[in-house]
This record gives C-alpha cells, structure tokens and sequence, in this order.
C-alpha cells in the first residue's frame, strides 16, 4: 500500500511536466518531413526491440530532448517504484484492498512472490496442471458427455474480462487450434447471443464452460442458467450438468450452488483482474483450442515482456516508450483516441480486447488520493484489421481535423502464404504510415497536372504519428508479448497519471440501477417509480408495448 500512496506532488507541479509544456511549446508544431531532414538516421535510432516485438517509433512528433523529458517524468512519478511494488505483490489496487499480479500467472516454477504470507506461485502452476489435463482430456476424445459421445463444440460463457481475452485469443491463435473442436463465445445478455451461439450444436457434443471470477455477474448467470436449460431440454437428465459444465472461477460456494462439481472448477485469485486474467484460467478455451505445450509459449511470451519491463532502462522499454507516446499526444497534443490497426486477420479482435484493457483501467478522473485529476487520462482506443480500415475511415486519419496517433501491427511471414497477398498486406502498413507522416504538399499536387480548385482536397498536410510494430509471425509466444506490451503500458500511463488503472467503480451505477429497473419492468402493476421524467416515460413505454 505504501509505494503507490507515498506523497507525491501533482503531475503538472513535476518539474519535468513543467519542462514538457515549454518543449511542446518549441517542438508541437514541427513537421515530421523536418524531424527526418535534420537526421538520416532518426528511423535506425528511434527504434527498440525486446521479446521478439520491433517497434519503430521514429515518425512520432519527438526529439531526443521530449523522450529525454518523458522518461524524466517517468522517473519523477515513481514509475520504477511502482513496477517492482506491482512484481513483488504490494496492495497497488488501493480502492480494492488487492494485490495487482497477473505477472504470477507467467512467472516460472522457481520465482517465489509472496501475497500475506503465501508465495502464490505454487499455485498458479498447480491451476496449470489441472487444466492442461483437463484440456488434453477434451482434446483427445477421452473427456465424454453424459451419452459417452466425445466432445466436439466448446462454448465459452463469460462477460467483460472473461469473455474478451478468451475471444481474442482464440481468434488470434485459430491457425493453431485444433479443428475437430468447435468454440463459441457467449457474452451478451440479449438471448440472441446464446439462442445463435446453439443454435446448431447438439447438447450431447458440447461442453460450456462458465467463465467469472465472482459468479454472480448477471449476464453470465443469466446465459449459464439459459445454457443448463437447453442441455437439459436435450439430454432430459439433471447428472447430465456434471459432464457438460465446469466452472472458471473464484467462488467455489457458487459454483457447487450452480450443479457444477467443484473438481471441475478452475481456480484464481483475487489478485487477478478481469481484464488481466486471459493467462488465468480464464484462459481454459484457449488452452483447449490450441493445447498446453501452445498455452505454455503463450504464458511464455507474457513473461519475457514482463523481465523486458521490470528491468530494462526506460529509454530502451517498449512498454513503457509506448506508454510515454501515447500520454504525449494525450496531455500535450490533446488527441483524444488512439487507432490500433493489426494488419493480420487473426488480430481482428485485438482492437475490442485492447478497449477494455485501456480504457476500463485508465479511463478515470481522480488520482489515488481522491484528487481529481491534473490532465486528461485514457485516450479512446479503437481500430480494425487492415486493410478494411483503409477504405472507410482512414479518410478522417488522414485528412480530417483530429490528430489520430495510429499503432500498425504487422508480421514479417504469414500464417497463410498465398500469393503476392502478404507483400501486398504489408506494403498498405508501411505506405500507410508513410503517407500519414510525410503527406502530399500543396506543390506536389499541382506537380501532378491537378488543375487548381482541386488542389486544397488533394493535399495531405501528413504530421500524422504513428507506431510500427513488427514481429517474426504470429506466434502464441509473439502474442503473449503483445499483450503483456499493452499491459505495461497501461500501467506506464496509469502510474504517471497517479490513477488506479486496476479497479473499475465506474461500471457499478448502471448496474444497481439495471437491477432496480428490472424489477419494474416485470411489475405485473404499475410500479411506484422515482425516475426523472424521461426515464419513467420510457419505462411505461416499454411495459406497454412488451
Ligand atoms: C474486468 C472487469 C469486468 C469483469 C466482468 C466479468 O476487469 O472486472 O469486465 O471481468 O464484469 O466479471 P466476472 O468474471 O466476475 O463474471
């Protein structure tokens, strides 16, 4: 608890954000085209490489002075505290009273980190175990359903953190799945999701497994209940629940309310956030999908980005170059989202999985003393596998009023070598970010024969920053980095700012107030409402017409 709450003066009172406003001052309006004249080396130099992730960050509005500064601030906001308080188990989730310690669930056998008195590491690998037996089991046929026929459709039920790691990862490692089994991915409350994820699976064959840490998530238990009905239409015997359910969760006293035998309840700990548990148990589907010896490459991607983090210099850290960019443009350009753009099909989901990492952890308005806070906090994150993103809104990257600062993702092989289609793949990444950083000046386009009034609509003013990060393949390894990348980086953000990036009160009063209108919705009379005017209207518009 200490580290993260020793006193420490607001951010724009740092001497370097002091010196960061007056460096924008000279260098914020600086062209791109000027920051590459004056050195032809900036795209050799401004470039970093750890856990087989390249990034090339040099066609980003900086100088050696601005990451001389960013790292400063790093430094003065007690980054480096705050990283070996989070590796060595402090209550950093202050608001939570927790641990903050998915770097565990990757850390090898012979690392001991100890949480009130425990070394937890024992147990990370002890859950590991028990689900690769478990997977190999449902992977090779011997894990039968309640008629003894194998099982071929895995559905996972899950909500927020338990559902987009395990889609995402799932989706990104589909090229190492195993074919024969069929994955689903339940999250919604709208019965469409569930009614079309079964619609034609047959009980006997499919397996679900309910994902959350709590088991009590409304949705969850709203699909898991839906999900018990169905096979129990199909299979018409209440035993049948025992071979067709297990549970990924921390509520063991829930899960065996539920029906589901507490052996095939996956455990974790409270120290694992949501949005930080796809290297949990969380991560059952995935390790289904694509086997323990894969799980493992993954777990071990994860942690060398997590070695890369804890000890490399700050001016070498990619995690935490990313981190300090993205606050860059976010408190001193004021751009106010960031694109991420996977050139890689399998990513496809990436960008939704990455929306809740960063803005459920650092979309927040006031500092760890209660303090609100001295800057804008999490940019928006959004994006789309390229190219599609190049025939619809790129327009707007490109020539509309915002600074978008883009991440590119891409890879040097493909999965599915098919012709010249890679080469034509990875030429759009890097003529992407080539044209939003150098863009298309006014006498260029007239260079080109462009008769005069068509000038101004032809011109790309460029100034546009943007990331490049490249990896080998897309490997289970390459993308355990990736994300623990993104993790680290958020928590970069999360430390300066002085925000807890690990709870998330802000989801809460919609909740209680679902809950309370449920209740008035299933009202057989009229209830008795305390809404404002628009609220209630709608309410009796709905039980009118229901
Ligand atoms: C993530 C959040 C949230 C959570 C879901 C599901 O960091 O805490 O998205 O993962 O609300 O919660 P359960 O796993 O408890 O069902």
């Amino acid at each position: 608890m200490d580290t993260v709450n020793s006193p420490r003066l607001p951010l724009n009172e740092l001497p370097a954000w002091k010196a960061l406003t007056s460096h924008f001052q000279s260098i914020g309006q600086k062209h791109l085209r000027e920051f590459f004249a004056e050195d032809a080396t900036r795209g050799q130099r401004f470039t970093v490489e750890a856990a087989g992730l390249f990034l090339d960050y040099s066609k980003n509005r900086i100088t050696d002075e601005t990451l001389r500064l960013l790292v400063s601030l790093a430094e003065e906001s007690g980054l480096r505290s705050h990283i070996e308080a989070m590796f060595t188990g402090e209550k950093i989730n202050i608001t939570e009273k927790r641990a903050v310690l998915h770097v565990a669930l990757r850390a090898p056998k012979s690392e001991h980190i100890v949480v009130d008195g425990e070394d937890v590491i024992p147990g990370v690998h002890a859950v590991l175990d028990k689900m690769a037996s478990f997977a190999e089991r449902v992977r090779s046929g011997a894990w039968k359903g309640h008629t003894g026929k194998r099982i071929r459709n895995v559905v996972n039920i899950g909500i927020g953190g338990s559902d987009l790691g395990p889609v995402m990862a799932y989706e990104a490692l589909k090229h190492y799945s195993q074919r024969d089994l069929t994955f689903r991915f339940v999250s919604n409350v709208d019965g469409t999701d569930f009614a079309e994820a079964v619609a034609d699976l047959s009980p006997d064959e499919t397996l679900f497994l309910v994902a959350s840490k709590t088991f009590t998530t409304q949705e969850t238990m709203a699909n898991a209940h839906s999900a018990r009905a169905w096979l129990l239409a199909g299979l018409g015997d209440e035993m049948a629940v025992a071979k067709h359910f297990v549970a990924i969760s921390t509520n063991a006293k829930l899960v065996a309310g539920f029906g589901i035998d507490t052996a095939n309840m996956f455990g974790f700990w409270d120290w694992v956030g949501g949005r930080y548990s796809m290297d949990s148990a969380i991560g059952l589907s995935t390790m289904i999908a694509i086997g323990p010896e894969n799980f493992r490459d993954l777990l071990a991607g994860f942690h060398a980005m997590d070695v890369h983090f804890r000890t490399a210099p700050f001016e070498k850290n990619l995690p935490v170059l990313l981190g300090l960019l993205t606050l860059w443009y976010t408190d001193f350009f004021n751009a106010q989202t960031v694109a991420v753009l996977p050139y890689e099909q399998y990513l496809k989901r990436f960008p939704s999985y990455l929306q809740q990492l960063t803005m459920e952890s650092n979309g927040k308005h006031v500092t760890l003393d209660g303090k609100p806070v001295a800057s804008e906090t999490s940019p928006v994150y959004w994006g789309e596998p390229g190219t599609n993103g190049q025939h619809s809104f790129y327009q707007l990257i490109h020539q509309g009023t915002r600074l978008i600062p883009c991440d590119f993702i891409g890879f040097a092989k493909s999965l599915n070598p098919l012709g010249r289609h890679h080469d034509m793949l990875m030429a759009n990444v890097f003529a992407q970010a080539e044209a939003l950083a150098f863009g298309k000046t006014a006498e260029q386009v007239r260079a080109e024969g462009t008769p005069e009034w068509l000038v101004p609509h032809r011109v790309f003013e460029g100034n546009r920053p943007s990331n490049i990060l490249l990896a080998d393949t897309l490997t289970p390894q390459v993308l355990g980095a990736l994300v623990a990348l993104y993790e680290h980086s958020v928590f970069t953000q999360g430390a300066i700012w002085s925000i807890n990036p690990f709870d998330q009160w802000g989801v809460e009063l919609g909740k209680a107030l679902a809950t309370k209108i449920l209740g008035e919705l299933e009202n057989e009379s009229e209830p008795a409402m305390t809404h404002d005017s628009s609220t209630a209207s709608l309410i009796r518009r709905y039980r009118a017409s229901k």
